[in-house]
């Protein structure tokens, strides 16, 4: 397979003007007649009788039925097909082209394109779906005007939607087939193109804007699950308030579709006018869904909702643009949620999340910038670092320029670019330009790859009373990038002074101090920041609210962190504090442990734990963040090589030693807690249950040590059958499943048999076993392939079983014996032939492999070498593995 690069991009030779599409939807065959309006591109030279010569269309997986010009059938003389083109060798300058294609959705296991979900019709068509349905320039910088016409038997497809306004509608026909027409009036790419067609319900509601026009709001899902959608529908509703509030950006059609179905690649996708999700980001009730879901739907259908902005009116030129869309909507997603719920639990769950997933990831075989250089197979760059890393980026210019900055910039970017098809250099340029703030060196966050390092000292004259913090930055090489240049990072801090408080902050040669918590732009390899009035030695809090996607290292003692966890006003690094220091006894404790003595948890620690599990004036759903340990796969990260058993039981060590010593704290924060409140979904009943699952999960640690256990046992297997939030019956399933305890049976049993007709229930079902610690897992998920609940073709199934296995189950996927690393490279290689974006993802958990001992480095490369060998592989998973292997 050939790589595609960025500096080769050129934009088309031809432009379309409008597309009529004409679906004929079938049980067997499925036909599309496809009429576009095309003239060559004005752009590129001055237009010619002769047009702009070839015209090379997208095309895959179809048969071509027919082809004319103007009007007249073409011979195939006239034209060549490829296995993924269709070529007019020249076309005039100004034409209409007709085109048949004939599909057989129903075979489409790949889940892009058109293809069935539930016995209904369905399409994905980003990245490059699209030309699996019609020839077509199929690349985001050819936008179009799209008519959509759809015929079906009336009885199977009594729904039939597409992007845009409904303009015409039929009754049945003699053949018992109708059709209707939606038009959407807004040029767009190939692939924000939808249509779904089948057996539907929806509910309604609708939103008027700002400016006075009535949008009507439409959740489509399969009968049966219309009491799901209330959360949805809020949430859309609340999102497009914000929009309009924070960034004066209105709705613009009359109509907004979502429409959930239970096949889906991804989370959900943007297509104008009418988004398909995963049913997991729509259906939700406090019965079938966790408090992690219910923000999981909030932020999902924020996200694609903002798309209609930043995505859809102002789309990318080209993919390797992608984090112009992705980068920046999550962001504005995560500032949506953050205003929704407490700002600093959301930032705290944000940077988790990047560090587990997209640090790793920056530091292996497939790190890339935000804007990569070069790709195989497109699908395989919706990454963690295109997305929340490119967040991160959005959200450092918004802290260079300020909020009121920040939304010139957007307001320029939009005067300037509304209906075009443009590159992040072009979004940089308009928040330069609105601001006269330089940009120039930030760009570089763009184009180099790898997570910087900051390394930073303070000294302290007293005489001179002077703070002097020297900061060096670095950044280690990537693939293909072996020396960086200086980043412009904005690093927040202030410095706390003995009570606690933070200090005015004044900086040599200026007039007078500006403020207590201020952000340096740090630019140089080394740089120096001297502060003056410094009366006495300070308590640095640095890189305050995690602002800049950064590690960074400061020689803290073990008394400054504990005085940083309790005194910083900063919450974020109030947290951050306690999860160094975490981190920094963990990493001894595995030391400790490899040279054969005996563990010791530090008694200060643990007091230091208690004192927030008691402190009362905490908001719960901090406290819980601040009393979760480091997890494995981060303690992980921070050894020359990871050493996955002694992470794993060092942790399991200190979880016990935590619940032994704060065992009547934990019992009564479960009690306090522990009543069946009436649900709620808001903050602070999210945060009573995180903390009170918290306390559980600790006390369940203490199952093995007989009597003392009993008591926590009693609590866990209560909680499972009384409760009625899934939060608090998944928490105490989850305990459960870690045990050789009989009610463990009994609770998986009893689960699913209440369970077994919702699939997401099911799902979780699922992944709760896949994870169990128990050394059995490996077996008990070979076996849990043959359930009859099981389905490979759904990528939903896929990730909770196989996904939750392999990513989620360190200590058991790592297992020294290879069984792991077998079972997932034969799953691999089954998805590939029937989903290959799913078997993409999949093989990426082999991806730092490097990061291990000789022996399991040995097990997982024969695996990829095996995987890379196999005839008939994908690009998407031929591109990961090989590339891991580099
Ligand atoms: N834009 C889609 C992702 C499409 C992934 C294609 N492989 C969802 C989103 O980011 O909103
Ligand atoms: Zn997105």
């Amino acid at each position: 397979p050939q790589a595609i690069h960025l500096k080769d991009y050129a934009p088309p030779p031809y432009l379309i003007d409008t597309v009529d599409l004409a679906f004929d939807l079938g049980e067997d065959v499925t036909r599309v007649q496809s009429k576009l309006a095309m003239r060559s591109n004005p752009a590129l030279a001055p237009a010619s009788a002769t047009g702009g010569g070839p015209l090379v269309l997208d095309g895959q997986d179809m048969r071509l039925v027919s082809v004319a010009l103007d009007g007249r059938a073409l011979d195939p003389s006239e034209y060549s097909v490829g296995p993924d083109s269709l070529t007019l060798p020249n076309p005039p300058a100004d034409f209409i082209l007709e085109i048949v294609t004939e599909l057989r959705p129903q075979e489409n296991t790949s889940l892009s394109g058109l293809y069935r979900t539930s016995g209904n019709f369905c399409t994905q068509c980003e990245a490059e779906g699209f030309r699996k349905i019609t020839y077509f320039l199929d690349r985001p910088d050819v936008m179009a005007r799209y008519r959509t016409t759809i015929t079906a038997d009336a009885m199977r497809y009594p729904v039939m939607l597409s992007n845009g306004n409904l303009v015409a509608a039929s009754k049945m026909e003699a053949d018992g087939r109708h059709t209707v027409s939606w038009e959407d009036p807004f040029a767009k790419p190939s692939y924000l193109f939808a249509l779904v067609a089948g057996v539907l319900v929806h509910i309604e509601d609708t939103h008027v804007t700002k400016s006075g026009r009535t949008v009507a709001l439409r959740i489509y899902v399969e009968p049966g699950n219309q009491d799901k959608c209330d959360h949805a529908m809020a949430s859309l509703k609340k999102s497009m308030t914000w929009d309009e509030e924070v960034y004066g950006l209105e709705y613009d059609l009359d109509i907004f579709m979502i429409v959930a179905v239970g096949d889906f690649n991804m989370g959900a996708m943007e297509n104008k006018g009418l988004n398909v999700f995963n049913t997991k980001y729509v259906l939700a009730k406090p019965e079938t869904a966790t408090d992690t879901d219910f923000l999981g739907v909030e932020a999902v259908v924020a996200h694609e909702y903002f798309h209609n902005w930043t995505g859809n009116r102002v789309t990318c030129r080209d993919w390797f643009q992608l984090s112009l869309k992705e980068g920046l909507t999550v962001f504005r997603d995560q500032e949506f949620s953050s205003d929704m719920h407490s700002r600093p639990v959301k930032r705290i769950a944000d940077v988790q999340r990047l560090r587990a997933a997209q640090f790793p990831e920056d530091s292996g075989p497939m790190a890339h910038p935000i804007r990569p250089d070069s790709y195989i197979e497109i699908n395989n760059f919706y990454t963690t670092t295109v997305y929340e890393k490119g967040a991160e980026v959005v959200r450092m210019i918004h802290t260079l320029l300020g909020a009121d900055g920040f939304r010139k910039g957007m307001d320029l970017y939009f005067q300037r670019h509304d209906g075009q098809a443009v590159t992040c250099d072009d979004f940089v340029a308009a928040m330069a330009d609105a601001t006269s703030v330089d940009l120039g060196q930030f760009r570089r966050w763009y184009s180099q790859a790898g997570t910087p390092e900051l390394d930073v000292t303070g000294a302290h004259d007293a005489a001179a009373r002077t703070y002097r913090l020297t900061v060096r930055q670095s950044c280690p090489p990537t693939p293909g990038q072996p020396v960086k240049q200086p980043f412009h990072i904005p690093l927040a801090l202030g410095l706390l002074d003995p009570s606690g408080a933070d200090m005015p902050l004044r900086l040599a040669g200026e007039a007078a101090p500006a403020g207590t918590s201020r952000v340096l732009d740090v630019m140089e390899a080394e740089q120096v920041f001297d502060f003056v009035d410094v009366a006495e030695a300070p308590v640095p809090s640095l890189l305050r609210g995690f602002s800049a996607p950064v590690k960074l290292r400061f020689p803290h003692g073990v008394d400054d962190l504990t005085f940083l966890m309790a005194n910083d006003s900063d919450a974020f690094n109030r947290w951050e504090a306690g999860q160094t220091l975490a981190t920094r006894l963990m990493l001894d404790l595995v030391a400790d442990r490899a040279a054969g003595r005996p563990l010791e948890l530090s008694p200060g620690f643990i007091a230091a734990f208690g004192k927030i599990l008691k402190d009362p004036t905490l908001d719960p759903a901090f406290a819980a963040q601040a009393l979760t340990l480091p997890s494995e796969g981060y303690l992980g990260q921070q050894m020359p090589v990871i050493d996955v058993d002694g992470i794993h039981e060092v942790r399991a060590f200190c979880r016990r030693a935590i619940a032994t010593a704060l065992r009547d704290d934990l019992i009564a924060t479960h009690r306090a807690l522990g009543g069946n409140e009436p649900f709620a979904i808001d903050a602070a009943a999210i945060g009573r249950r995180s903390l009170k699952n918290l306390a559980l999960g600790y006390l369940m640690a203490l199952e093995e040590s007989g009597r003392e256990g009993t008591e926590a046992v009693e609590l866990c297997v209560g909680q499972f059958h009384n409760a009625h939030a899934m939060t608090d019956v998944i928490a105490a399933l989850g305990c459960l499943a870690d045990t050789d305890l009989p009610q463990r049976e009994v609770a998986l049993r009893r689960f699913y048999d209440l369970w077994k007709d919702e699939p997401l229930v099911v799902d979780k079902w699922f992944s709760i076993q896949a994870m169990s610690e128990r050394p059995g897992t490996l077996e008990e998920v070979k076996a849990l392939l043959g359930h009859p609940a099981f389905e490979i073709r759904n990528p939903n199934k896929v990730y909770a079983l196989i996904g939750g296995f392999a990513g989620g189950n360190p200590v058991r996927f790592h297992d020294i014996g290879g069984g792991g690393y077998r079972f997932l490279a034969d799953q691999v290689l089954t998805l590939n032939a029937l989903n290959p974006q799913v078997a993409s993802r999949m093989v990426k958990m082999f991806a730092r492999w490097r990061k291990y001992d000789p022996r399991r480095q040995a097990l997982m490369r024969a695996e990829l070498e095996r995987i890379v060998q196999t005839p008939g592989l994908s690009r998407d998973v031929f591109e990961i593995a090989s590339k891991s292997l580099e």
